[in-house]
């Protein structure tokens, strides 16, 4: 048998398996190999991981710390993550398969959050009321919520965890973190450099297990006050509804099926580039996917021929490898989900101009792949072009004019994002204006900073990441009212 690297748990600060003495195995989604396991928790686990984070919330070292003591710590977690970037990049890479180049970036970039929300620590201000009463002094102080529970996908683990936990902490919350039960395991390395980092005992705890148990529990947990989720819409879908039974904080960050717009007066070389990057990334699996890629009809041919031969030269391969440019998909029922796409597209009648199926390279046959696969000749109406198939499927459309293209791209039950690829000034904005989504880009695509707020329009999701204002989706606000008259009057005598 295989020896599997083993990871735990956290809770209040120590190691911490489950009651269930039950196992999940993660498996490379490059090798069909297991390679580790984590402990499969149940509601118990969950109760002991929420009575932690609540404990460190009220009581402790933690309420007590001023917000500048908070800001040094999630500073010296960026940095801390800095030092240990290419471990967690080969953890991820082995757990979800995304490049290690790709993932060697992303931890490079990630201690920037921790450095930015560190920096908000101390900078969140309440203010003096102007008061219509007479001596009375009013003003407002803003507070954590309490134990935040961060459920966090598989398709970027540790970053997308990393928008919930920065601003979270340094907001003065505790955190309960649930990952994804396909890949949990950098979460639960990043939790040895929060101990390091000196973070108190409970103020960040895990619990790793199945969705529909634990994710599910956490969401109920009547001393949870916030949800802050990335997942798809159906779930989504569950947690808002359940969150809201208890009247629950939440955050949604949910699925897309994101335009990426080429104009005839565009430049055309950078414009196929963003086409390429802006779908063949992590393979597909980003919610930020520009999986509609919208083509003004009298470049349409000569755009779809140069993204398809541009595609055509992805070198698919092990994703640990620094010249693979396409990895494998991160888990065999999500390789199911988009193959079963790739026939729904032809049953609907699209021209499948590359790819269609998996590669057929021995030397990729135990791994999870699907190839780059291009539809022309899409309407709008197909379900390739309506859902969100979280793979390597781009769906070319053809459109006459702006106006046209902006009907095309609002005609969607998600708005997470859009690209637009045109020369003329006057119709970036316009466009920027029609979009309706939370991002736009103009001659780029998947952008992203911490200083830049992030989030859905319409079932892409409910409020935003990143950005000075998402501090606020952790805190609310206090009202405290002092009364500094000589004496209180009596209540019987109506003024
Ligand atoms: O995600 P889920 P799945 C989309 C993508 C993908 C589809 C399904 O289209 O094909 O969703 O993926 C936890 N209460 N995206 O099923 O279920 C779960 O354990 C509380 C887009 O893998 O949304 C995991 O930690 N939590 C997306 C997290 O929810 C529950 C990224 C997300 O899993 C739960 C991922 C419950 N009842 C998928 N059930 C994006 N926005 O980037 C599950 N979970």
């Amino acid at each position: 048998m295989t020896h599997l690297t083993r990871f735990l748990n956290q809770i209040g600060g120590r190691p911490y398996e489950s009651t269930t003495g039950r196992w999940l195995r993660s498996t490379n989604p490059f090798t069909g190999q297991d390679w580790a396991e984590v402990p499969l928790c149940g509601k118990d686990d969950v109760e002991t991981a929420v009575e932690a984070a609540h404990l460190a919330f009220t009581r402790g070292p933690w309420p007590s710390l001023n917000p500048s003591g908070r800001g040094k710590l999630l500073r010296r977690l960026g940095d801390l993550v800095a030092r240990d970037a290419e471990k967690l990049a080969t953890i991820e890479v082995k757990d979800n398969g995304k490049l290690i180049a790709e993932m060697l970036g992303q931890l490079r970039y990630i201690p920037e959050w921790f450095y930015y929300f560190g920096g908000l620590a101390d900078k969140i201000e309440g203010g003096v009321l102007p008061s219509d009463k007479t001596d009375v002094f009013a003003f407002t102080k803003q507070e954590p919520l309490g134990v935040v529970v961060a459920i966090t996908p598989w398709n970027s683990p540790l970053l997308l965890l990393t928008w919930k936990l920065a601003p979270a902490l340094a907001a003065g919350n505790t955190v309960v973190i649930k990952p994804s039960e396909f890949t949990s395991c950098s979460t639960l390395a990043l939790m040895d450099l929060i101990k390091e980092a000196g973070f108190p005992n409970g103020v960040v705890n895990t619990v790793t297990g199945l969705g529909s148990e634990i994710g599910a529990a956490l969401v109920e947990h009547p001393k949870v006050a916030k949800v802050a989720f990335t997942g798809g819409d159906t779930t989504g879908a569950a947690v808002y509804s359940e969150a809201a039974r208890h009247i629950k904080h939440v955050t949604l960050e949910l699925g897309g099926k994101s335009p990426n717009i080429i104009f005839a007066d565009a430049k055309i070389d950078d414009a196929v580039k963003g086409a390429i990057s802006g779908i063949f990334a992590a393979s597909g699996q980003t919610c930020i996917a520009g999986s509609r890629l919208l083509v003004q009809r009298s470049v349409y041919d000569e755009v779809s021929a140069r993204v398809v031969d541009f595609a055509r030269s992805a070198r698919l391969g092990n994703p640990l490898d620094g010249a693979t440019q396409v990895g494998p998909i991160t888990t065999q029922q999500q390789q199911e989900k988009v193959l079963h796409y790739i026939d729904i597209g032809r049953g609907e009648g699209a021209r499948c101009l590359l790819g269609g199926g998996r590669p057929s390279a021995p030397e990729l046959a135990q791994g999870w792949f699907v190839e780059p696969t291009i539809f022309g000749d899409v309407s709008n109406n197909m379900r390739i072009a309506r859902e969100e198939i979280f793979g390597p499927v781009l769906s070319i459309i053809p459109f006459e004019d702006e106006v046209e293209a902006i009907a095309i791209a609002n005609d969607s039950i998600y708005g997470l994002a859009c690209g637009v690829w045109t020369s003329n000034i006057r119709r970036s904005f316009a466009m920027a204006n029609a979009i309706r989504a939370g991002t736009v880009w103009v001659n780029t695509y998947r952008a992203v900073s911490f200083m830049a707020p992030f989030g859905g329009y319409k079932k892409s999701g409910i409020g935003r990441e990143n950005g000075q204002a998402a501090i606020n989706e952790y805190l609310q606000t206090k009202c405290i009212w002092i009364n500094l008259g000589e004496s209180v009057p009596n209540p019987f005598v109506l003024r």
